[in-house]
Parts: C-alpha cells; sequence; structure tokens
C-alpha cells in the first residue's frame, strides 16, 4: 500500500490496496491515520458490493442511515445519488444531475454525522466532477486579522436557508418533513481535533445565516471573504470520476461541490454517512 498526495493536493490517494480484501490492523489503522491527516483519500479502480461498502464504512466509524428513506438502497446505509429513473419512472436516488455548490454534510444539525464516502458506479462522460478544499489549510493560511476574528466566534447553521433554492428543483427530497425536522443550529466557526490539536475552520455557503454579536451584513461579507479564501485553486483537490473509484472524506474538515452533468446521461454514486470516533476526529458541537 503506498500513500501519495493525489494530484499535488491536500487530498491522498491510496494505491496498491484492494478494499474488497480483508484488511489487517496495521493496514487498517495506516488508512485511518492517513483519512484523520488529509480528510480526504481517494482509491481507484475497487470492486466493491454493497455489503464489501458496508465493512469499508465499518473499518471507518459508525455507518448511518440517511434522513430521505426512498434514496436508500439494498443495504440501507448505502445512499443513491443519481439521475436516473426505474422502469416505472420514479427517481433511483437523490441529487439529480444538478450542479452543487460549496458545502458540507449535516452542518445543519446539532450533532453531524461527518464522515462520508462516494463510491463510483456509472459516470458520465462529461461534467459531474466532485471538489474538495481544506478546511485545516484554510485555517492554517488565514491571514492574522481573520485569525482574532474567527477564534470564538460561533455561526448559525440553518437547513431553511440552505434549501431554499434547491427546493425549487425535482431532486427528490421530502422538504416538508425535513424542514420541519431541523431547526437552526449554532457550532463554532473553528474547532480543533481533540487528537492532534490542529484546527479547521468549519464555514458552510448558504447555510450559515450569522455570527453572533457580528452585524449581519458584516458577518455575510467576512463569510463571502472566508469561503474565497477556502476554495482558492492551491486548496482544492478536484476529481474526475472513474467507474469503480471511492472517495472517503471528513465533512469537519473539507467542504466539498460537483459540477452538473448533461441529464440524458446516466451517473450512478452510492454514498455512506460514517459516524467518527470524536477521540480522532473533529464532531462539530453544538454552542446553545
Ligand atoms: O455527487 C457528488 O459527486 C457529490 C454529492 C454531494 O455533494 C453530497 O453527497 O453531499
Amino acid at each position: 500500500m503506498e500513500f501519495v498526495s493525489a494530484n499535488n493536493s491536500f487530498a491522498c490517494e491510496v494505491r496498491e490496496h484492494a478494499l474488497w480484501e480483508p484488511a489487517d490492523p496495521e493496514t487498517q489503522k495506516a488508512i485511518r491515520n492517513a483519512y484523520r491527516q488529509h480528510g480526504v483519500l481517494v482509491f481507484r479502480r475497487q470492486a466493491m458490493s454493497e455489503p464489501d461498502l458496508l465493512t469499508f464504512g465499518k473499518m471507518v466509524g459508525e455507518p448511518s442511515l440517511y434522513a430521505e428513506p426512498h434514496w436508500l438502497s439494498t443495504v440501507p446505509e448505502v445512499i443513491l445519488l443519481s439521475n436516473m429513473r426505474s422502469q416505472t419512472g420514479e427517481m433511483l436516488g437523490g441529487l439529480s444531475n444538478k450542479a452543487l455548490t460549496w458545502h458540507t454534510d449535516q452542518s445543519y444539525y446539532a450533532e453531524p454525522v461527518t464522515g462520508c464516502f462516494l463510491y463510483g458506479v456509472e459516470l458520465p462522460l462529461e461534467g459531474g466532477a466532485t471538489r474538495w478544499a481544506s478546511l485545516y489549510d484554510a485555517y492554517e493560511t488565514l491571514p492574522d486579522e481573520l485569525h482574532k476574528v474567527v477564534d470564538g466566534a460561533v455561526g448559525t447553521f440553518s437547513y431553511t436557508a440552505r434549501s431554499a433554492s434547491a427546493r425549487k428543483a425535482d431532486d427528490n427530497h421530502d422538504w416538508k418533513r425535513r424542514l420541519r425536522e431541523t431547526p437552526d443550529v449554532k457550532h463554532p466557526l473553528v474547532n480543533v481535533n481533540p487528537a492532534t490539536g490542529r484546527k479547521a475552520l468549519y464555514v458552510d455557503p448558504g447555510t450559515v445565516t450569522g455570527i453572533d454579536g457580528i452585524p449581519e451584513d458584516e458577518a455575510l461579507d467576512l463569510l463571502d471573504r472566508l469561503l474565497a479564501h477556502v476554495v482558492r485553486p492551491a486548496n482544492v483537490y478536484e476529481h474526475e470520476w472513474r467507474p469503480g473509484d471511492l472517495v472517503l472524506w471528513d465533512n469537519a474538515v473539507v467542504l466539498h461541490a460537483r459540477d452538473a452533468f448533461p441529464n440524458e446521461e446516466n451517473r450512478l454514486v452510492k454514498r455512506m454517512l460514517v459516524r467518527l470516533d470524536p477521540t480522532n476526529h473533529i464532531i462539530p458541537p453544538a454552542v446553545h
């Protein structure tokens, strides 16, 4: 097994390793350590059944169910993301073919499940690339005057705000129930890894609607500046998907975004959410 930088970015590609074969404890530990350190791990050319995906999820943490039951696959921890439809015309999973702007999953929950991976099954010839940006590197390279503002700051994370534009699209969400179940929450804008002491910024464009103690227009301006810093090209890993690729990431320490793709083309990726070990990973705490 070999760990190399993916396209000279912060993300790490794991080579010479077959995820569908049983891994010994040393190998598992090396993968978990690389995951904690880099926040994004890329495995190419994997042949994974859904039970294999579940076994991998259990190696990383505790696989968790998603809030949209009709996106779930035969193994219910596996979530389908696709623009494809069944023979009777129902959407096979969620998120259709649309672009997804920079975001991090579950930040609108008081206790986000932060581990996540995608496994590429069927991919379009054009479009549909996914990008990740490091919130560790973003924090570490912030100018001092911004450190002073974000250290100790608390943001409001709103599912209602986040879903406002998505609610207009047909992407197979049960919006009414989701809005009812998901009140606004607060999290710190900077979190510390409990095992390494490393700090990561925690911002989620479109979801963070305000910062405690800062007037709204100033807060939104600050959030725009932070986002521009996080997603500058030197801080981004872009993944061009091929069938069999598996990308694992930690939503507490990276943002991600996806390009749109033509709806005439099929894209099917399988996703799993994984609750991570709070002694090794940042779990963004709720602030009351
Ligand atoms: O389909 C993708 O590549 C990304 C999906 C995504 O952004 C998500 O699951 O939150």
